[in-house]
C-alpha cells in the first residue's frame, strides 16, 4: 500500500525516480514521454538501429527472426522462443555454484548455494529469494549476454529510441516455506512494474522450470488492457490476487512459462505477472532490464566492503 510517509521518503531518494513512478502508471503519459523521447533523438536513433542491425549476425540469437520478435512485442508486449546456448548456461550455472548468494537482495545476508538451508537456520526464516552482486564484472558471459546486439536492437525498436541497459540481474528463486510477506515482496504476486515510462525486461531460465513450480506467469496484451476492477485501480499500484487476474482476463491469455534451461523470452513488464513460488525445484533466473532512461535505481553492483557473508554456526 501506497503510504504518504514511504512517497515522501522516496522522493528523498531520489526525486527523479519517483516523479516517474507518480506518473509512469497512466499509459497515456507514457505513450507521450516514449514518443517525444523518439522525436527528440530521430537521426541519432537510426544511426543507433542501423549499427545494432549490422551486428545482429554477432548475435548469440542470430537464428531468431528479429522483425517478427518485435512485432510480437508490439502487438502483445510479450515475444518468445529465445534460446541461451548450452555453453553459456552451463558458466551461469558454474558461477552461481561458486560466488556467494545475498537472501532477500541485501549485501549484508550473503551465503553459498549450498549452505541455503543452514543461512535459513542461522537467520531463522526461510529464504526465498536470493540475488547475486556484480555479476557482470564476475562472469564475462554475462557480460557479454548483456551487450548481445540482439537485445539492444530489440529493446530500441520496441521503445523506438535509445534503451538504457540497466545492470544484470540473476537470483534464485527457492522452494521453501515462505510468508505472504516475502511472496509480494519478492514479485510472486500479480503486478506491474512501473520503473520507468517504458520497460523490457529478457528473462532466461538457468535451471529447468516446470510449469507451476518458480514458472513466470504474464497476461498477454495486458499492457494496453488493464486490469481495472475499482476506480482507484487506475491512480494507485497494487498486487493483485490471482483471482482477480483469471477472472479478469480469459485463460489463453494467461501465460505460464516452463521450459528447460536456457530457454528465454521478452516482456514488456507493464503487462500483469508475477513469480510462481517454487514448490519443488529452485529456479535460477536471469534478466536483462532496458528503459528509456537511468535512474540511477536498481544496481547489482555493490562495493565489496558492503559485502558480508551471514555468520553459519
Ligand atoms: O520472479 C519472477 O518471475 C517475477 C519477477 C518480476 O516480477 C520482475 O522481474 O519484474
Ligand atoms: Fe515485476
Amino acid at each position: 500500500m501506497t503510504t504518504l510517509a514511504s512517497v515522501v521518503a522516496a522522493f528523498r531518494e531520489n526525486p527523479n525516480y519517483a516523479m516517474m513512478r507518480g506518473a509512469a502508471r497512466f499509459r497515456s503519459i507514457n505513450g507521450v514521454v516514449k514518443g517525444a523521447k523518439g522525436l527528440i533523438e530521430g537521426r541519432a536513433y537510426r544511426t543507433l538501429l542501423g549499427e545494432l542491425q549490422g551486428r545482429l549476425g554477432q548475435s548469440v540469437f542470430a537464428g531468431i527472426d528479429a522483425e517478427k520478435f518485435v512485432a510480437d512485442l508490439e502487438r502483445d508486449g510479450c515475444a518468445f522462443g529465445l534460446t541461451l546456448p548450452a555453453d553459456a548456461v552451463n558458466a551461469v550455472r558454474a558461477y552461481a555454484e561458486s560466488a556467494p548468494v545475498y537472501a532477500d537482495r541485501k549485501p549484508s545476508l550473503g551465503f553459498r548455494l549450498d549452505r541455503h538451508r543452514d543461512a535459513e537456520k542461522a537467520l531463522n526464516r526461510p529464504i526465498l529469494l536470493a540475488q547475486y552482486f556484480n555479476t557482470e564484472a564476475q562472469c564475462p558471459v554475462i557480460a557479454k549476454l548483456r551487450a548481445d546486439p540482439f537485445l539492444h536492437y530489440a529493446a530500441a525498436r520496441y521503445f523506438g529510441s535509445a534503451p538504457f541497459a540497466h545492470d544484470p540481474n540473476l537470483w534464485w528463486t527457492f522452494a521453501t516455506n515462505a510468508s505472504e510477506e516475502d511472496k509480494v515482496r519478492h514479485a510472486h504476486r500479480f503486478h506491474s512494474d512501473v520503473d520507468d515510462f517504458a520497460i523490457l525486461k529478457f528473462f532466461f531460465y538457468i535451471t529447468d522450470v516446470a510449469v507451476g513450480d518458480g514458472s513466470h506467469v504474464l497476461v498477454r496484451g495486458s499492457n494496453r488492457e488493464r486490469p481495472y476492477r475499482k476506480f482507484s485501480d487506475r491512480l494507485i499500484l497494487r498486487r493483485y490476487a490471482d483471482d482477480e487476474i483469471t477472472s479478469f482476463y480469459p485463460a489463453q491469455r494467461i501465460v505460464d512459462v516452463g521450459g528447460p534451461a536456457g530457454t528465454g523470452f521478452a516482456e514488456d513488464t507493464f503487462c500483469i505477472h508475477k513469480g510462481n513460488s517454487p514448490f519443488d525445484k529452485p529456479r535460477l533466473l536471469l534478466q536483462f532490464q532496458f528503459t528509456l532512461f537511468d535512474y540511477d535505481a536498481q544496481r547489482d553492483r555493490i562495493p565489496a566492503e558492503q559485502l558480508q557473508l551471514i555468520p553459519l554456526g
